[in-house]
């Protein structure tokens, strides 16, 4: 059997699959993004990217005219389906795969023999054989491998091959990541990784390590888990060292000179669509033995409250206190907002009326709608100017152009300073 990539059809373009929709049309292949959201199709099509990455804009523009890049509201027939939706939790906090389940419904009609379907999006242990499932279901006349873990590499004619290779791109250097990580490729069955690890040869650097399925689905989880824990225990001893009165910075950087010891950093929470969420992945298939993880989620999740309080107690005795608020997205340079510490903790602020609130956010243009009507609140553009005005400054995200910042400036002597993350005390 033949076996062609040239055309790719990527089911979400969102943070994910649109830096990849875009990436892959610059190596040559024609890739259609597909999204239900129809602004951002027309967002696609008309060349502006909907989220902040560094050299997307640039690559889409490439992508478009050169006409290899193009999106729409249903997929069409391709070479290879990449599945990039998100995977969120329910109110519980188990798994919620709506999203590929129903991108797989949308790319069923359009499989052809010999086509290969890729699964990226985080999922919990099992997904790729329910998504072969609903494959099988929904086209009876298809050759659709079940779940096989052993060797045999003899592809049956007229099949189609399913994969899950986990995207493992970290937001800020997904065009880096994207070519020089290492990939996991989990086949369904070993001729499903091999046609997988031949695709992904076309264009990535780093290795790529075949294995099947269930393996991969829970080494993403791990790899996702294993960074939850660890900036778990650095917010543990945040809070054991505030209690004893001793620096966290100097002592974290201290420890971190034994060879084998590397603590990772403290910090307001744990934000962003990927490590607060992914850990429960795993808590859900196995809650028993799941304790660390399910203590280490709660333990993040209580670091915003714990930033919170300190905020307040440093508002303690100001009248009408203004607070600078620095950086409101999950993490340094980049957009995205999404299950930020900052923005939860702004939220809090307000609802304990603390006093007046500027934020400063150099990646957004306004408010997010949750914040806009609140009129305690307003956006800065000048971080200068908010820390000048300020009571109280709280640097809840360390953008890179915080680092300059003066906070011994004439005000300096009123300011009380709030530093969530150690920007300060790690730049000086
Ligand atoms: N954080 C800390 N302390 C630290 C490190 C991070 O508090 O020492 C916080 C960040 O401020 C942020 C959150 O953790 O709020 C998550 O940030 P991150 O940089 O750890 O991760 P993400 O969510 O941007 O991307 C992660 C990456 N996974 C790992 O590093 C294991 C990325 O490679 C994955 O592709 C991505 O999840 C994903 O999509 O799964």
């Amino acid at each position: 059997m033949k076996l062609g990539f040239e055309n790719v059809c990527i089911m979400g373009i969102g943070y994910v699959g649109l830096p990849t929709a875009s990436f892959l049309s610059s190596k040559g292949f024609n890739v259609l993004g597909v999204d239900t959201q129809a602004e951002i199709v027309d967002a696609v099509n008309s060349g502006r990217a909907h989220i902040h990455e560094p050299d997307l804009q640039e690559k889409m523009a490439e992508g478009l005219s050169t006409g290899r890049l193009r999106a729409a509201g249903v997929p069409s027939k391709a070479d290879v389906f990449i599945i990039t939706v998100p995977t969120p939790v329910n109110e519980d906090s188990s798994p919620d795969i709506t999203c590929v389940e129903s991108a797989i419904r949308m790319i069923s009609p359009f499989v052809k023999p010999g086509n290969l379907v890729i699964i990226e999006s985080t999922s919990p242990v099992g997904t790729t054989e329910l998504m072969a499932d609903i494959i099988r279901a929904e086209r009876p006349d298809l050759k659709v491998p079940g779940f096989d873990s052993s060797e045999k590499n003899e592809i049956d004619e007229g099949q189609i091959f399913i994969s899950y290779c986990p995207e493992r791109i970290l937001p800020g250097n997904m065009f880096s990541e994207l070519v020089e990580n290492d990939r996991i490729i989990g086949g369904i069955d070993r001729p499903s990784a091999e046609t997988a690890k031949s695709f992904y040869s076309r264009f990535v650097s780093g290795l790529l390590l075949t294995t099947d399925s269930r393996t991969a689905e829970m080494s993403k989880l791990a790899e996702n888990t294993f960074r939850d824990v660890n900036i778990a225990f650095a917010n543990e001893l945040s809070l054991i060292c505030e209690k004893l009165g001793i620096d966290i910075w100097e002592m974290i950087s201290l420890a971190n000179r034994h060879p084998r010891v590397n603590i990772h950093s403290p910090g307001p929470g744990v934000g962003g669509h990927c490590i607060p969420i992914d850990p429960w992945f795993i808590y859900h298939s196995a809650p028993d033995t799941s304790r660390l993880i399910r203590t280490a989620r709660e333990i993040n999740d209580s670091m915003p409250s714990f930033t919170f309080s300190q905020i307040r107690a440093a508002c303690k005795d100001v009248p009408d206190p203004v607070i600078a608020i620095l950086g409101l997205s999950y993490k340094p340079d980049i957009d995205d907002l999404r299950t930020s510490p900052a923005l939860e903790i702004v939220k809090k602020l307000i609802e304990a009326r603390a006093g007046k609130l500027l934020v400063v956010e150099p990646f957004i243009d306004r408010l997010p709608d949750c914040l806009e009507q609140c009129s305690d609140v307003s956006l800065i553009n000048d971080p200068s100017e908010a820390v000048n005005a300020a009571d109280v400054v709280a640097i809840l995200v360390p953008h890179t152009m915080f680092l300059d910042i003066n906070l011994n400036g004439k005000t300096a002597k009123r300011h009380r300073v709030i530093d969530a993350t150690g920007m300060l005390r790690n730049r000086d």
